[in-house]
């Protein structure tokens, strides 16, 4: 059986990448209808991927015989500025993210739940990843500035990795 403590912190991470993927599809939903295609589409895949972030945990909590709860939520920010806007947003949460994770990790330590640690080592990677794929993005937008030229290129760049990313399976 899973400890109730950890069961709980989970169940709040749970929340937390259901909100991920709400959160990425509200922003692709601006990019898409304020000239972003390329942006969208990566936003949309991204939202997908967390999706699975969190349908990871439900399996990981019902395998161990816990209880995986679903928690209303606040709708995420629909109106941005700027793209460079969305994408500092999405640092900042991917931040927030990665410091919840590192706290259920040490939740999972501090109940001797090594199972469970194991298993959040795939988070930690995974926010590793994240925060060095979106800081680059970032870089790229804040150099680029109001040139309308770079923006549309780095928005094609956008299409490009989205038209790469694959959304691997949640049992994956
Ligand atoms: Fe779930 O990795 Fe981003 O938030």
């Amino acid at each position: 059986m899973m400890n109730k403590n950890v069961e709980k912190s989970i169940n709040e991470q749970i929340k937390k990448e259901e909100f991920s993927s709400r959160l990425y599809l509200a922003m692709a939903i601006w990019c898409e209808s304020n000239g972003f295609p390329g942006a969208a589409e990566f936003l949309y895949k991204h939202a997908d991927e967390e999706r699975v972030h969190m349908l990871k945990l439900v399996h990981f909590v019902a395998d161990r015989g816990g209880k995986a709860k679903l928690m209303p939520m606040n709708p995420p920010e629909q109106d941005y500025k700027s793209l460079l806007e969305v994408f500092k947003e999405i640092m900042k949460h991917e931040e927030y993210i990665t410091a919840s994770i590192n706290e259920l990790y040490g939740v999972a330590l501090k109940e001797n739940e090594f199972t469970t640690a194991n298993f959040l080592q795939w988070y930690i990677t995974e926010q590793v990843e994240e925060e060095k794929l979106f800081s680059t993005i970032l870089d790229k937008i804040s150099l680029v500035g109001a040139d309308k030229a770079g923006m549309f290129h780095i928005d094609k760049e956008l299409e490009g990795m989205a038209a790469s990313k694959t959304v691997p399976e949640a049992g994956a």
